[in-house]
């Protein structure tokens, strides 16, 4: 188990506004900020865990879905791609987070009319499969391809129906092994690329976060663990039931360096 930082391994999160009760959720119910508070502490205590080292952006209250980072950026070799995401209301969250990656690495745009949320692109070795989604759009993808393309990376557009974003459907558990929710999308163009996929009908389990040695899973995905597990993956069940409750999963939490998946 580590539990020191590891070189490489940095990770960006935001805060929990206490206007996380106004997050955008497909279906309104109650949102308690300080339930979600304490299961976003115990997520940033897993990526330390993990080793990594963790800068942590304060909340923006006029941003409810501030603590979903993942949807502001694409983090690239080299360069890092500022979105402009999907949903109008999370705007303004960029600008705090184009300032801290700018520490980084260097940071690069995407102009209206491309719209495009992180949690849309899922990285696996060279290839950055991008989700058409209502929150981001052709010309967001077309954006990702020329910028990717300058670092040797190369998109693949995925047709996604029916959910947020491509990750709340798959995502990658461990090198190669794609995790997703059965009947939910085309896995053939995971498997043409040679790449496993461990099919799973439990909704919280498309999406699982790969850190190295461990691949945190959230707990509402018991068999989706255990399927992992059986595999030979590493796992750690962590509880994001109040994300979930906002449409949010485990990627969605963090924008992370030198991270596998
Ligand atoms: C939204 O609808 O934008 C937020 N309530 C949830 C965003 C979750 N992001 C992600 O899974 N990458």
């Amino acid at each position: 188990m580590i539990s020191s930082p590891v070189p490489g391994r940095r990770a960006l999160v935001r805060a929990v506004p206490g206007s996380f009760t106004c997050a955008l959720q497909s279906r309104p119910t109650a949102l308690n900020p300080e339930l979600a508070r304490s299961q976003h502490a115990t997520y940033v205590a897993a990526l330390e865990g993990a080793g990594y080292r963790v800068t942590l952006l304060a909340a923006d209250e006029s941003c409810p879905d501030c603590c979903f980072i993942e949807d502001t950026a694409v983090i690239l070799d080299g360069v890092t791609l500022i979105t402009r995401p999907g949903a109008p209301s999370r705007l303004p969250e960029t600008p705090a987070v184009a300032a801290a990656l700018s520490q980084e690495q260097p940071v690069v745009y995407m102009q209206a009319p491309a719209t495009m949320d992180g949690g849309d692109v899922l990285r696996v070795g060279r290839w950055l499969f991008a989700g058409r989604t209502a929150r981001t759009n052709a010309a967001g993808i077309d954006r990702l391809s020329a910028v990717a393309a300058e670092v040797g990376l190369e998109v693949v557009p995925v047709a996604v129906a029916g959910a947020l974003h491509l990750k709340s459907l798959c995502t990658l558990a461990a090198p190669e092994l794609i995790v997703a929710v059965a009947h939910r999308i085309d896995l053939a163009t995971f498997r043409a690329r040679g790449l496993r996929v461990l099919e799973t009908d439990e909704l919280a389990g498309g999406n699982v976060l790969a850190l190295g040695e461990v691949t945190l899973v959230s707990a509402d995905s018991p068999l989706t663990a255990s399927a992992l597990a059986a595999d030979g993956v590493s796992v750690r069940s962590i509880a994001i039931s109040e994300f979930h409750r906002a449409d949010g999963a485990l990627t969605c939490l963090s924008l992370r360096f030198g991270a596998p998946g």
